[in-house]
This record gives structure tokens, sequence and C-alpha cells, in this order.
């Protein structure tokens, strides 16, 4: 399915130009055009889903094989020492249609410092953690809703 005014849908249809790295039946990868760092990647299923938890459970498989390949080969292109590989589901998601970036890595490059800060917060008790733990497990063993 192909959504009208999404971008990453005309980049799959062709009608956008991007710097495809990499094409299948069902999956996209091109360089981000505001990358983190060079050799910034993004990979895109070729259907419109607008997040990873739209993705059909039967395409993501294929679809990670794919961002797994993708990272290896930018570590390697980029001759990078390891990469960042994200997706922003919904909040701070620029563009409504399911992306994963795939940035390289190298030590003391700055990425976080810089750009952008992760804020770590400590659980208040190992009570705390242990009740986290547990809303985990029990949503991992409730059925997705459709
Ligand atoms: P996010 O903030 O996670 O939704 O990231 C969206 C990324 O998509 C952002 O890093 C910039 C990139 N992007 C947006 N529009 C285009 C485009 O038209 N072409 C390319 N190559 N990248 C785009």
């Amino acid at each position: 399915m192909r959504v009208p005014a999404c971008v990453f849908c005309e980049i799959v249809a062709g009608s956008l130009p991007a710097a495809t790295v990499y094409d299948d039946a069902a999956v996209l990868a091109f360089l981000d055009h505001r990358p983190l760092l060079p050799g910034h990647v993004l990979v895109v299923p070729k259907t419109h889903y607008a997040t990873l938890g739209d993705l059909p459970e039967d395409q993501v498989g294929h679809f990670f094989v794919a961002v797994q390949r993708l990272a290896r080969a930018v570590e390697e292109a980029m001759r990078a020492d390891g990469s960042f590989v994200a997706v922003n589901i919904r909040i701070s998601q620029s563009v409504p249609h399911l992306h994963v970036h795939v940035v390289p890595r190298r030590k003391g490059d700055g990425l976080f410092g810089k750009t952008f800060q992760w804020m770590r917060r400590p659980y208040p008790s190992e009570a705390a953690m242990r009740e986290t733990r547990q809303a985990v497990v029990d949503a991992l063993a409730t059925p997705a809703s459709s």
C-alpha cells in the first residue's frame, strides 16, 4: 500500500530521489538526508506501516534480517567500531512510515554527548524494578489485540 503525501512511500515508488543502498521485494534502505553521522541509513518496509507495532509479525523476520545486514554493511563501509540501531515510535517519529535508523559509531564520536543526551533514571527501589519487570512479562504473555 502506498500512502499519498508519505515521503518514504514516495521514495519507495521512485517519485522522490534517495541514495538507495539496499532494495529487495519488501525492504528499501537509503541514506538519511540529514544524517546524525555520515553513513546514517534508514531501512523501511516498502509497504506503508506507520510504526513498528503495525508491521505484521510474519514480516518482522525478513525486515530485521535486512536491518542486520545493513548494520554490518554500514559498519564495514564506514570502517566504524560499531553502530547504533534505533526506531522512534510516534514520539520523536517525524515520518509516520516505519523506519529503522542505522548509524555507524566510533569511540568518541560524540553522538550522544552533543546531539542528544540519554537521561538515566534509576529505579527508586528494588521493588519498583521488580514491578516493572513483572509488567513487561505480563504484557508479553497477553496476546496482541488486533
Ligand atoms: P525520525 O525522526 O525517527 O522520524 O527520522 C526521520 C528521518 O528521516 C530523519 O532523520 C530525516 C529523514 N528524512 C526525512 N525526509 C527524508 C527524505 O525525503 N529523504 C531522506 N533521505 N531522508 C529523509
